[in-house]
């Protein structure tokens, strides 16, 4: 199989793993060819640090999406997350315009806030423009809070802890079933957290659960989406695809909630990362 490749569309935030820092390393973990597309520099990420500088690189994007349509590049995926401004999130429409096709799916991490918040950075026209960015997706994966935003409906009222309720709002989410929807931050049974997915190809809801591990950290949407992007590249069906996201973030939170790491460093993710078990090529029981 040849080697797929996602063009990443993400800020890259220096300290406390976020958006490109989890996305390159995941991706390449799992055997996919990453190009990032960055679309900003920030000493940190923007939840729990303050002062952080912020290098604006929109003016970046329109050239480097044409000169990778000049060079005649091709993707598997286009994976979109955290966005700047309302005029990035137009270039990271144009970018997907540009690349999207039967061989090339679009991913779109509607990243606008966590915990029934937007981030402080995210206006409501960047919110109406992160609606029109995911209208073009073949799949979102929203968070219950960005699930809510693009709904209009109240958070409180989104509930995600009983399967019907679940299923209602991913198929609220999936535009009539246009495109797929993994809706995270499901808890249908005790002590499990995960997403619950509708697959625009089926038409079936699925749940994707893992062990809830205490603690809430940063980044672990982008991982989340990260493992998912990459799976789907390499062929796998969307419920399973989150099965082994769902999987593979619990255990990464249960690491890092084990050690007592502050929330804002991010997962303690990079020692896990051989799990994901990349290499199609592997030979087992090949020679050192
Ligand atoms: O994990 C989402 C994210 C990505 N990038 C930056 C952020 C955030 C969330 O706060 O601030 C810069």
């Amino acid at each position: 199989m040849p080697t797929p490749r996602i063009a990443a569309l993400h800020d890259l935030s220096g300290f406390g793993r976020c958006s490109l820092t989890i996305v390159m390393p995941t991706l390449s973990a799992m055997g996919v060819q990453c190009c990032p597309l960055p679309t900003a520099y920030l000493s940190t990420h923007t939840g729990g640090f303050t002062g952080n500088t912020f290098l604006d690189l929109t003016s970046q994007m329109a050239p480097v999406t044409a000169h990778w349509k000049g060079l005649g590049l091709a993707f598997d995926a286009v994976y979109t997350g955290f966005m700047g401004s309302s005029g990035q999130i137009a270039l990271a429409a144009e970018f997907i315009r540009a690349f999207q096709g039967p061989g090339c799916l679009a991913v779109v991490d509607p990243v606008m806030g966590d915990h029934g918040r937007p981030y402080r950075t995210y206006t409501p026209e960047m919110c109406q423009a992160m609606a029109e960015l995911a209208a073009l997706a073949d799949v979102i994966v929203p968070n219950r809070t960005e699930a809510a935003l693009l709904l209009g409906v109240d958070y409180e009222s989104l509930a995600l802890d009983r399967e019907a309720d679940c299923s209602r709002w991913a198929q609220a989410l999936s535009l009539d079933g246009r495109r797929s929807v993994v809706l995270t931050g499901a808890s249908v049974s005790p002590g499990t957290a995960g997403a619950v997915c509708f697959d625009r190809a089926t038409g079936r809801t699925e749940f994707a659960c893992a062990p809830l591990a205490p603690g809430s950290f940063h980044g672990t949407g982008d991982l989340f989406a990260s493992v998912l992007a990459g799976a789907l590249v390499k062929g796998q069906p969307l419920a399973a695809a989150a099965q082994l996201a769902a999987d593979f973030t619990s255990l990464c939170a249960k690491r890092t909630g084990e050690q007592n790491l502050p929330a804002r460093e991010g997962l303690d993710f990079e020692p896990l990362l051989w799990q994901l078990g990349g290499g199609t090529d592997d030979k087992e029981g090949a020679e050192p």
